[in-house]
């Protein structure tokens, strides 16, 4: 009986506690130093954020669960230990109000966590009302991206500088390499401000096209066409990094992901220049004799020779370009 009084006064303790940390966590959720480091990115989309503040929900509340089960559970191998002459309190066993209380409080604490991750989910399907789609491919290695009825596509891989670099006995030091492994010839373009939609697929194996800043990780699968979506702050131009998440092969590791993200204006100033420089590309070969020329780093240095049909066929074929913007988050 005695055991039975404790042990709700200290689950009590433990709910008042719980409550109390949860109202904290918000000030802990914006730290990006020292131990916030080890946490998810924030990111810069409202939905990296709802995804965040999901996952730092779960999070405490599973700190806590973890910490009144084992508190209470220490607490009483040691106060009840045989050596002081406890005697075990058989009331308990096969006690029906205690199975129901044991069963229906998990119940109640798994709802309450579904209700607030489905709607997270919900939203993150939603892939209506989007102003821009780009279709991403996963190849072995790198990505494609096509701007769907924007006359714009182009293979975008592993830079010149770290693919360098990472060869066998290549004698250059990884570190005096610009985001070693990081970095990318041809960065994704996209507008700020602006609800983007992915349709990812895989061209060969599965890949996964992750960018945590935006809180987007889908499979690229070949044969199917997955959906994502992300709409950055109006005031967070930049560049934005990510990599390839599925173990896809050999240089799996060597696919990394760049974004750089414009302001609208920015953007379809750069669309229209890519676009045009596609379209000049793709004409009949005596019209291409000057596209293959060393581009800008915003020209297009791909579909410069029309016998190279597969994307890396083409982007082994394109000049070098070294992103030279700074990063601006
Ligand atoms: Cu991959």
């Amino acid at each position: 009986m005695m055991l039975r009084s404790n042990c709700v006064r200290r689950a009590a303790l433990f709910a008042a506690l719980m409550t109390a940390m949860l109202l904290q966590t918000p000030a802990e959720a914006e730290q990006v130093s020292g131990w916030g480091l080890l946490n998810m990115t924030q990111g810069v989309t409202d939905m990296s954020r709802k995804i965040y503040d999901l996952h730092m929900l779960i999070f405490w509340v599973c700190v806590w669960i973890a910490l009144a089960v084992f508190g209470v559970m220490i607490w009483s191998i040691v106060r009840y230990r045989k050596s002081v002459g406890a005697v075990a309190d058989t009331t308990m066993v096969h006690n029906t109000k205690v199975e129901i209380v044991w069963t229906a409080v998990p119940v109640v604490i798994l709802i309450a966590m579904a209700v607030p991750a489905a709607k997270t989910l919900v939203e993150i399907e939603d892939t209506t009302r989007t102003e821009l789609t780009i279709k991403v491919t996963g190849f072995q290695w790198g990505w494609n991206y096509d701007y769907l009825d924007k006359g714009v596509s182009f293979f975008s891989r592993l830079d010149r500088n770290s693919d360098a670099a990472r060869q066998l006995g290549s004698g250059i030091d990884p570190h005096g390499v610009d985001h070693y492994l990081l970095n990318v010839d041809n960065p994704l373009v996209v507008p700020v401000g602006v609800k983007v939609r992915l349709l990812v697929t895989g061209a060969d194996v599965i890949h996964s096209w992750w960018v945590p800043a935006f809180g987007v990780k889908k499979d690229g699968i070949p044969g199917f066409v997955n959906e994502a979506w992300f709409n950055i702050d109006a005031d967070k131009k930049g560049l934005y990094r990510g990599q390839c998440a599925e173990l896809c092969g050999r240089d799996h590791g060597f696919m990394p992901i760049v974004v750089d993200a414009r302001s609208k204006e920015d953007f379809d100033a750069w669309l229209k220049e890519k676009a045009e420089q596609q379209k000049q590309a793709s004409a009949p070969a005596s019209a291409t004799s000057t596209a293959s020329a060393p581009s800008p780093a915003s020209a297009a240095p791909i579909a410069s020779a029309p016998a190279l049909t597969t994307p890396i066929a083409r982007a082994r074929a394109s000049a070098p370009v070294t992103l030279a913007k700074a990063e601006t988050h």
